[in-house]
């Protein structure tokens, strides 16, 4: 056994192997990707039996494991001193409904895997560590995204938390209790004394520089809106178009306004997103009587967001009037922009440089947990490259053995240095 940060290294091939057994866990073929893909909706079944397998490696790693009252589980490697507050590294199990292998799981898994590395070289670090795994990160299910962490530090209540339900009315609080995972320890919880996460790019940046990791130095801010439009159902074939109330063309004229948003460059990086578009009666010859959809609006600049927003507003407004609708708007998800750590991001690029590895600084146009970690302390993350320009949320999602090694090298190097490994002080 050495003891030396030097010659300790990520075991590349264990690495691949958890992450390749966790990807069938919840695997489907996705006819439209030409794949299989990974569906582990937020406290289904298969979310949790994602965890039961990374539970089980946690405990085999020696890990003492707990949870808290939303699900959110810490698995901690003790300390020198277990007294201090822990350097935390993590993400999340739970995916989308066409997600692939690597988004969550790889910042999870590497987490396991930074545990491994320390056992194999026989190195104690000062401050206790704990890989974390975050309930429901996407918001696929119940709405919210980043859900369990926001909860951990304290920016969703979590009475506010257990109230949300998914679209079959199945709330939080209901699977919180049927998994057992409601009598956990009190949120929030204690802070961490930094948090690190490692996620695949999601985006075609790294991977198009032939740059090996990104150091992520910030968060794009997210608003997530639901647009109800109530109209009247009626014969598609017998009501004059100038009796027509027609809840789905004022949902086709908002999608087409936030394009036109996008587009004219007004709010600077702003992406903008129509996920969702539910129309009833759904039928060929009904005039749709109501619609339901969903914006996702990311920018890098508040500013830029408030303006989007009324932008959003106006143009609801003027597509309701000229479908002779109602309509109804609420915000379902809302973060500010997030800075990581300038102290963490400047480790991680050291740690990076030190190892010989390529890194740039980015900036993250997805949510991640790290940025509601922020919050309580010093965060920061590294992205690894996606293959396909980073394609994501699709099951065509794919990163390398290598490329997660490198990231997670990085990350050991990082956790070191924050921890504190003294026999090598
Ligand atoms: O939506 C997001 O940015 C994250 O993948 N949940
Ligand atoms: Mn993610
Ligand atoms: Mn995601």
């Amino acid at each position: 056994m050495t003891n030396s940060l030097d010659t300790m290294g990520v075991d590349r091939d264990r690495l691949w192997s958890t992450i390749e057994e966790l990807g069938r866990v919840g695997a489907y073929e996705d006819e439209n990707a030409g794949t299989t893909g990974v569906r582990r909706l937020a406290l289904t079944d298969e979310d949790m039996a994602g965890r039961r397998l990374v539970l089980g490696w946690f405990e085999a790693a020696g890990l003492s494991v707990r949870h808290d009252r939303m699900g959110n589980v810490y698995a901690r490697r003790a300390g020198l001193d277990d007294g201090l507050a822990p350097v935390r590294v993590g993400s999340h199990l739970d995916t989308v409904n066409t997600g692939g292998r690597f988004d969550g799981a790889l910042g999870v898994l590497g987490g396991l895997e930074i545990v491994r590395c320390l056992d194999d070289a026989g190195i104690q670090t000062q401050r206790p560590v704990e890989v974390v795994v975050f309930t429901d990160e996407e918001g696929v299910r119940f709405e919210t995204v980043t859900l369990g962490s926001a909860v951990a530090s304290g920016r969703i209540p979590l009475e506010r938390a257990r109230k949300l339900a998914d679209p079959q009315g199945v709330t939080v609080g209901s699977e919180l209790d049927r998994h057992g995972l409601s009598d956990g320890d009190p949120v929030p919880g204690p802070e961490p004394y930094a948090y690190l996460e490692c996620h695949i790019e999601q985006g075609p940046v790294l991977a198009r520089e032939d740059v090996q990791v990104g150091v992520v130095t910030g968060i794009f801010a997210i608003t997530w809106k639901e647009i109800v439009f109530t109209g009247v159902s009626a014969h598609a074939g017998t009501t004059p178009y100038e009796l027509r109330h027609n809840a789905g063309l004022a949902a086709a004229l908002v999608t087409v306004a936030l394009h036109e948003m996008v587009s004219s460059g007004r709010y600077g990086d702003m992406r903008a997103t129509a996920g969702r578009v539910e129309q009833y009666p759904n039928a060929t010859n009904v005039v749709p009587g109501s619609a339901l959809m969903t914006v996702d609006m990311r920018c890098s600049d508040a500013a830029h967001m408030a303006a989007a927003q009324e932008a959003l507003d106006a143009a609801v407004r003027r597509a309701a009037e000229e479908a002779k609708v109602e309509a109804s708007v609420r915000i379902t998800a809302q973060s500010p922009p997030v800075e990581f750590d300038p102290e963490v991001c400047t480790a991680l690029a050291k740690s990076a440089s030190n190892l010989g590895i390529s890194s740039r600084e980015m900036v993250s146009g997805a949510a991640h947990d790290a940025g509601e970690m922020a919050a309580l302390g010093p965060a920061g993350m590294v992205f690894v490259p996606g293959l396909q320009d980073g394609i994501s949320h699709n099951p065509q999602e794919y990163s390398t053995p290598e490329a997660c090694a490198d990231g997670i090298t990085v990350m050991l190097r990082a956790v070191c240095e924050l921890a504190g490994v003294p026999a090598l002080q």
